[in-house]
């Protein structure tokens, strides 16, 4: 699709800087570029050193001038880019004069989706220079370069067009049956078709999820009894002095968050208030908070003290409650027991009183740590990236809820083909379930997607992008 307006919208970071880029695109772009700097032509992908003018010939600012001739652009159009000095005084008087021109501001991610309207980027693409500006960590920003080089498209790409053709096969032999031919739908030849394609998903299913969770990071909560040294951890994991740490049951009263990167996946990291019964009000409103971070964690840090002899299972049961077979009311997949403090009952001699690092208590992961000495923290970190699913591939790439969503759902549809072959043998359904298979796939890459869709991918890009 063509779009006939010209927009324009400053490219770099808001405040001080050396160069401040302005961006333009349209059919008009080439026109303002010449009308601003009294220039009568630019040449492609060269670099002008020009003066900026305003209406009355006054110079507003000096600078570089590219020129990106249609269809060779970022956006597929006739591209200009203003390369003056940064500040923002200055991009906005320059901004001001280029829409006096016949520009009109870009909205947020307007460049990119013309992009992909001119088939410049698919919809993965553009997702992911998004990510690569917004990473919270090299990992996350490495991998979302991988995807905007197109490594994640071609791997969908491929089972697209393995689904396409399964598909016309499927539908080419119910329409002309070889009756000399074995029955096409008992030769095995679609089922092992059909069975490459759910190992392929099913592998990129896996390294989606990686990729998910390199681009989201995950919700971890710390949690416990007042003065078990949540705090402490909190600071440890940090590697500052962030959250404040005394000897005074009830320190912590408000939730505090902290984004942290350890061993390439992004935590948000919430410390709460010591969990207890109390007649102070602040206090009481803290315990509701961490109570209602406690529910939206995505994992659990129970901390407790390992000088106090506790039971950390029964701390669990008091806590959150106990189910009909006496374990605590909590997901043991989303709970990590700490017992902290060690350094306080390991013998410090030779060989004796030493705790295990980890264990298996009925089911629920455990570990043993120092904040006073840090023994123990790689190992939790270590376990904390087990127990969220975190085990990034080499060439891990960028994704997005979205897509593990329309995955998922293109393997609900390419099994249910499967089962319409073996189980009813019914040709025309299998060929139902391998295009909406093909529907859904193609939501990843932008192939079949509602405007909706786009207008929300789109409007959270920055502007200028
Ligand atoms: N010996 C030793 N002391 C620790 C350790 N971790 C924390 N402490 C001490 O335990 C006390 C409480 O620590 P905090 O981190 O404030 O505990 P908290 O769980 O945040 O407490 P509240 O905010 O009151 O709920 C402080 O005096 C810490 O110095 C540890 O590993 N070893
Ligand atoms: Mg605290």
């Amino acid at each position: 699709m063509t779009h006939t307006t010209t927009i324009a919208a400053i490219a770099t970071p808001v405040g001080r800087g050396g160069v401040g880029i302005i961006r333009l695109s349209g059919p008009k772009a080439y026109a303002i570029a010449c009308a601003l700097t009294g220039k009568e032509s630019f040449t492609p992908r060269l670099a002008s050193f020009c003066r900026f003018y305003d209406a009355n010939n006054n110079v507003l600012d000096e600078g570089l001038v590219l020129y990106f001739k249609a269809p060779h652009s970022f956006t597929g159009e006739d591209v200009i880019e203003l390369q003056g000095h940064g500040g923002m005084i200055l991009q906005n008087q320059l901004l001001a004069r280029v829409f006096e021109l016949g520009a009109h501001q870009a909205q947020a991610g307007e460049f990119s989706y013309r992009a992909f309207d001119n088939d410049k980027l698919d919809l993965l693409q553009a997702e992911a220079i998004a990510d690569a500006i917004d990473a919270t960590s090299a990992a996350a920003a490495s991998s979302a370069i991988r995807s905007l080089t197109g490594a994640f498209s071609n791997k969908i790409n491929e089972v697209l067009e393995a689904l396409i053709e399964l598909r016309l096969y499927v539908e080419a032999s119910i329409d002309f049956p070889d009756e000399e031919d074995v029955d096409f739908l008992s030769d095995g030849v679609i089922e092992g078709k059909l069975q490459r394609i759910q190992q392929q998903l099913t592998t990129i299913l896996s390294t989606a999820q990686q990729g998910q969770l390199l681009r989201d990071g995950v919700h971890v909560v710390l949690a416990g009894r007042p003065n078990a040294g949540k705090s402490s951890l909190l600071n440890s994991l940090a590697g500052q002095e962030r959250a404040i740490v005394t000897d005074v049951a009830g320190t912590t009263r408000d939730t505090l968050q902290e984004t942290i990167v350890l061993n390439g996946l992004t935590i948000h990291l919430t410390d709460t208030a010591g969990l207890r019964d109390t007649t102070d009000a602040v206090e009481r409103i803290g315990i509701e908070r961490a109570r209602t971070a406690i529910n939206q964690a995505d994992l659990l840090l129970l901390v407790y003290d390992l000088s106090q002899e506790v039971d950390p299972l029964k701390l669990a049961s008091e806590l959150f409650g106990e189910g009909i077979d006496g374990t605590p009311n909590f997901d043991p997949s989303k709970l990590l027991l700490i017992g902290n403090k060690r350094d306080l009952v390991e013998d410090k001699g030779e060989g004796a009183n030493k705790l295990a690092d980890k264990a298996d208590i009925l089911g629920y992961d455990q570990v043993n740590v120092s904040c006073e000495t840090s023994q123990g923290i790689p190992q939790l970190i270590a376990s904390l990236c087990d127990k969220v699913g975190f085990h990034p591939p080499e060439n891990s790439l960028i994704a997005r809820t979205r897509h593990l969503d329309a995955l998922r759902r293109t393997q609900q549809h390419v099994d249910e083909a499967h089962q319409q072959l073996v189980i009813y043998q019914a040709g025309e359904l299998v060929a139902e379930s391998l295009r909406q298979g093909q529907h859904s796939l193609g939501e990843i890459t932008g192939e079949f997607s509602a405007d909706d869709l786009l207008g929300r991918i789109f409007g959270s890009f920055c502007i200028g992008k």
